[in-house]
C-alpha cells in the first residue's frame, strides 16, 4: 500500500496503537501493587501453554518514557492503554497513590508528544481478593468504587475512556471454557458473569459521570460473525445460537433489551441474580463504541457433552483459508459484515476500531522483521474500514493491536501480535516491517 485512502486521512480520521496493564507492564508487585485473577491463574501449572506470567511482561511499568518514544516515533497520535485496577486499589480498596502516579508519569509522557490518550478501565486483571469474582454482584459495585477514583485522580487528564474490553472473554472463555482467569466451567455462571459485568459497565458510567460528567464514556466488545459450517438447518441453528452468545447477550443490554429467550433458558436458576431494575443501569447513554475485530468464528451443531449446553461449538476454518499464526482465518470482509449487522439491528454511537491485528511470529534477521503477513492482513483491513466510511458507517479511528508483543494470555509469549518486536531476554525493541509501513502511511 502506498498512500491510505483519503478517508482515512490522519487529519480527519484517528490512527492508535493499542495495548493492555498486564500484557505489557510487568512488576507485578511493585509499588503496591495487588495480585490480580491473572496473577494467580498463570501460577497455576498448565494454564498458560509456555508457563509464562505477567511479572516482568514488557517491562513497560519501568520504561515508559521510551515506550512513548517509540509511539511518537512511529507517528501515532492516538494511544489505548488500560488502567490496572490491582495497581489503583488496595485490599481494602482504598486508593493506592503509587499506581495513579504510574498513570500520571504515562500521561506526562504522552502530554510531551502530543499523543492523545484513550484509556480503558477494566482489561481483565481484576484485583483478586474481589471475593467471587464476576460471579459476585458485589464485584460490579467495587467497578463503581473504581471507576470513581479514576475520575478523581485521573480523570480531568483522560477525554475518552471504556468502561470494559471484551466482556465476552472474561465471562465466557473466563467462566465457561475455562481457559482464561478464573478458569470456571459452567454454563449457567458464565452468564452470570455477563450480567454483572454490564451491570458493572453500567454502575461505572454512572460513578465516572458523576465526577465528569463532559467525558467521552463508552465500552469495548468483541461481536463476532459466527457462520454455519455447512447450509443444514442444525448449524445454522447452531451459528445463530453462537451469535445470540457473543452479540445479543452484550448489544441487548447495553440499549436496554432483554437477553434472548435462548440465554435465559441456558441462565436456568441462576436468573434470579438478575434483578429488576438493572438493565436500566447497563443501559446508560453511550459516547461511543470500540469495536475490536480479527476473524470470523465457524460453528455446527453440537455433539454433546458441554457443547449441547451452549448449543453449538466451533470448528476449525477449511483448507485452503488463510489463517494467522495463531489458528485464525484471515477474513477481513468480515469486518465490514459485522459492523453492518451491527447497524442493521442496534442505535449504534460513533464507532471505532479499537483492536485488529494479526499473530505473525517472524523473527529478527539482520536487526530487522520482515512480517509481511501481518502487513498484508493490516492493509486489508484498512481497506474495510474505508469501504464501511465510504457507505456510511461513523467509524472515527482505528487503532492496531498490538504496539509490540506482549503476554497474549493462556497463550502465554508463544504469540507476537507487536507491530513492535520485543526481545523478552534483553527486553530491545525493534519496530517491524508492519510498523515502519503504518509509519509511512501515517506521514503520508
Ligand atoms: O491480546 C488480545 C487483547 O488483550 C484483547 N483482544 C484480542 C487480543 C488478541 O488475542
Amino acid at each position: 500500500m502506498q498512500v491510505l485512502d483519503p478517508l482515512l486521512s490522519p487529519a480527519r480520521f484517528e490512527w492508535g496503537c493499542a495495548t493492555s496493564s498486564f500484557q505489557i507492564e510487568g512488576a507485578s508487585r511493585a509499588d503496591g501493587k495487588v495480585p490480580s485473577i491473572w496473577d494467580t491463574f498463570c501460577a497455576q501449572p498448565g494454564r498458560i501453554l509456555d508457563a509464562g506470567n505477567g511479572d516482568v511482561a514488557c517491562e513497560h511499568y519501568h520504561r515508559v518514557a521510551e515506550d512513548v518514544q517509540l509511539i511518537a516515533d512511529l507517528g501515532f497520535k492516538h494511544y489505548r492503554f488500560s488502567i490496572a485496577w490491582p495497581r489503583i486499589t488496595k485490599t481494602d480498596n482504598s486508593l493506592n497513590m503509587a499506581g495513579v502516579d504510574f498513570y500520571k508519569r504515562l500521561l506526562d509522557a504522552l502530554d510531551k508528544h502530543q499523543i492523545t490518550p484513550n484509556a480503558t478501565l477494566f482489561h481483565w486483571d481484576l484485583p483478586a481478593h474481589l471475593e467471587g469474582g464476576w460471579l459476585n454482584r458485589d464485584t460490579a459495585h467495587r467497578f463503581a468504587d473504581y471507576a470513581e477514583l479514576v475520575a478523581r485522580h485521573l480523570g480531568d487528564r483522560l477525554p475518552r475512556v471504556a468502561t470494559l474490553n471484551e466482556p465476552w472473554c472474561s465471562a465466557f472463555l473466563g467462566h465457561d471454557l475455562g481457559v482464561f482467569a478464573p478458569g470456571g466451567q459452567s454454563r449457567a455462571e458464565s452468564l452470570v458473569a455477563a450480567h454483572h459485568l454490564m451491570l458493572a459497565h453500567g454502575l461505572g458510567m454512572q460513578a465516572w459521570r458523576a465526577v465528569h460528567a463532559n467525558t467521552s464514556l463508552g465500552i469495548v466488545l468483541n461481536p463476532e460473525l459466527c457462520d454455519p459450517a455447512t447450509d443444514r438447518p442444525e448449524d445454522v441453528a447452531a451459528a445463530r445460537l453462537a451469535e445470540l452468545e457473543r452479540n445479543d447477550g452484550f448489544l441487548n443490554p447495553l440499549f436496554g433489551r432483554e437477553w434472548p429467550q435462548e440465554l435465559l433458558q441456558q441462565i436456568g436458576e441462576l436468573g434470579h441474580m438478575r434483578r429488576e431494575g438493572d438493565l436500566a443501569i447497563c443501559a446508560q447513554p453511550l459516547d461511543f463504541m470500540g469495536l475490536n475485530y480479527y476473524t470470523r468464528s465457524i460453528a455446527q451443531a453440537p455433539v454433546g457433552g458441554r457443547d449441547a449446553e451452549r448449543g453449538y461449538r466451533f470448528v476449525a476454518p477449511q483448507a485452503p483459508k488463510r489463517l494467522t499464526a495463531i489458528g485464525w482465518e484471515i477474513y477481513p470482509e468480515g469486518l465490514t459484515r459485522v459492523v453492518q449487522n451491527l447497524q442493521a439491528q442496534w442505535p449504534l454511537p460513533p464507532l471505532w476500531i479499537t483492536e485488529n491485528g494479526a499473530a505473525d511470529n517472524t523473527g529478527v534477521a539482520h536487526n530487522a522483521v520482515n512480517d509481511g503477513m501481518r502487513c498484508d492482513y493490516l492493509e486489508a483491513h484498512f481497506e474495510q474500514v474505508a469501504h464501511l466510511i465510504r457507505s456510511g458507517a461513523d467509524i472515527r479511528g482505528y487503532y492496531v493491536w498490538s504496539l509490540m508483543d506482549n503476554f497474549e494470555w493462556a497463550h502465554g509469549y508463544s504469540q507476537r501480535f507487536g507491530i513492535v518486536h520485543v526481545d523478552f531476554q534483553t527486553q530491545k525493541r525493534t519496530p517491524k516491517r508492519s510498523a515502519l509501513m503504518l509509519q509511512r502511511l501515517l506521514r503520508g
